[in-house]
C-alpha cells in the first residue's frame, strides 16, 4: 500500500497539465483504478486483515484525492498566470474614431451670408413659415390675381369648413418677415431675413422646399447705389475674390420698383466658374427700391422713407460657390458625395484622430 502511495503521490508532482492528472486519478482511483481493486480483495481477506486493510486504503483514497485536487489548483494556477503573461491590453492605445455630426453645407452657407451683412450692420429677423395670404402676398403688393398666388405655386394650409380664419400658407418667400419687421420695430431698418421657404416645384433646379436670404434696408435717404455698394461688398467677400463687376438689368418685382436683376461678371472654363473675370455674366439675385405700397403695408411712411430690398437663393448661391450641379444633392445624398464638393467640416476630426477612410 505504501508503494501504491508513493508511486501515485510522484505521478500527481510530476503531472505536466490536467489532462495527465485525470489519467492519474481514472489509475488511481477511478472505478476501475487500483484502489478499487484493492478493496474488492478485501471480501478475499479476513476479518482481522479486513479491519486493518480496509481504512487503511479508505485513507490511501482520501490522500490521492486531496493530492489530486491540489495539484488540480495549482495547474489552473499556473495557467492562468501563463495567460496573464501573455494576453494583456495597451490602454494607452488610442481608440477607434468616431464620427461627428456637423452643420448641413446650407446652414454652413447661410452662416457665411449672414456673418458678411453683420459686418455691415445687418440684424438677422426671423418669422413663421406658415403664414398668412396677407403678409406672404397681398402686403407685398402682390394682388388675388397675380400668377404667383396660383394654387400650382403655392402651398395652402387646409381649412376646415366653418374655419373664418384667413387662409394661410407655406411662405413662398422670406418676405412676410420683413413686413412683420417693419411693423415690430419701424425705420430706419436695416436686416437680413434667410430661412426655408416652400414652392410646388421639383426638378434639377427647383425643391418644394429651399431657402432665401432677402435684406431690406430703409431709412430717409436710401438708393439704388448703396444697393449697388452692399451688394459688391457681399459677392466679393462670398466668392473669396478682390474685386466684382455687378451689373443692373431691369426687371419687375410686384414688390420694388424700380426693379433689377443682378449679374456678376464671371468666365466658365473647363467647367470651372471664376467670378470677376472673364466675359460671361451670371444672375446671381433680384433687388429693387422698395415699393411705396409694401413700405405702407409695414405700417411706415413711404413719404418719409425708402430703401432697397433684395432676394436670393441660398441654395443656389451655394451650389455656384462649391461647384455643386443638381439642387436635389442637398436634399437626398449622402456625406461622400457633399465631401466631394469639399465640404471639408464634414471631415471634422473626432477626439482622438479623425476619421479613417
Ligand atoms: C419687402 C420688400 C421687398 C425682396 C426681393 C427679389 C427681388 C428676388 C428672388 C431671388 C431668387 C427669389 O429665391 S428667389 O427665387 N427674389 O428677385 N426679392 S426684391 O423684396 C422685398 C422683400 C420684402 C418688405
Amino acid at each position: 500500500m505504501d508503494d501504491l502511495k508513493a508511486k501515485y503521490l510522484g505521478q500527481i508532482a510530476e503531472a505536466a497539465d490536467e489532462s495527465a492528472l485525470e489519467a492519474i486519478r481514472l489509475a488511481a482511483v477511478g472505478k476501475k483504478g487500483e484502489v478499487a481493486l484493492k478493496m474488492r480483495e478485501l471480501g478475499k481477506m479476513t476479518p482481522e486483515e479486513r479491519q486493518v486493510a480496509g481504512p487503511a486504503l479508505n485513507a490511501l483514497k482520501d490522500e490521492i484525492n486531496s493530492a489530486l485536487a491540489a495539484k488540480k489548483a495549482g495547474l489552473e494556477d499556473a495557467a492562468l498566470d501563463e495567460r496573464l503573461r501573455t494576453e494583456w491590453l495597451d490602454v494607452t492605445l488610442p481608440s477607434r474614431p468616431t464620427r461627428q455630426g456637423s452643420l448641413h453645407p446650407i446652414s454652413q452657407v447661410q452662416e457665411e451670408i449672414t456673418a458678411i451683412f453683420a459686418e455691415m450692420g445687418f440684424s438677422v429677423a426671423e418669422g413663421p413659415r406658415i403664414d398668412t395670404d396677407w403678409y406672404n402676398f397681398d402686403a407685398l403688393n402682390i394682388p388675388g390675381h397675380h400668377p404667383a398666388r396660383a394654387e400650382m405655386d403655392t402651398f395652402y394650409m387646409h381649412r376646415a369648413e366653418g374655419d373664418n380664419r384667413p387662409p394661410h400658407v407655406l411662405r413662398t418667400h422670406t418676405s412676410p418677415v420683413q413686413i412683420r419687421a417693419m411693423e415690430k420695430m419701424g425705420a430706419p431698418l436695416r436686416i437680413i431675413c434667410p430661412g426655408g421657404v416652400y414652392r410646388a416645384d421639383y426638378d434639377q433646379t427647383h425643391t418644394p422646399m429651399f431657402h432665401q436670404v432677402e435684406g431690406l434696408a430703409l431709412d430717409k435717404d436710401i438708393s439704388m447705389a448703396n444697393l449697388k455698394w452692399v451688394l459688391e461688398e457681399f459677392v466679393k467677400s462670398f466668392f473669396e475674390v478682390d474685386d466684382v463687376e455687378l451689373r443692373f438689368r431691369a426687371s419687375h418685382f410686384p414688390f420694388t420698383e424700380p426693379s433689377a436683376e443682378v449679374d456678376i461678371r464671371c468666365s466658365w472654363q473647363d467647367g470651372t466658374l471664376k467670378i470677376g473675370e472673364g466675359d460671361d455674366w451670371m444672375e446671381i439675385l433680384g433687388s429693387g427700391m422698395v415699393h411705396p405700397k409694401v413700405i405702407a403695408a409695414g405700417g411706415i411712411d413711404p413719404e418719409v422713407y425708402q430703401g432697397f430690398a433684395f432676394g436670393m437663393g441660398i441654395d443656389r448661391i451655394a451650389m455656384l460657390k462649391y461647384g455643386i450641379p443638381d439642387l436635389r444633392a442637398f436634399f437626398d445624398s449622402d456625406l461622400r458625395w457633399l465631401r466631394h464638393y469639399g465640404f471639408q467640416s464634414l471631415d471634422m476630426p473626432a477626439l482622438h484622430g479623425g476619421l479613417s477612410r
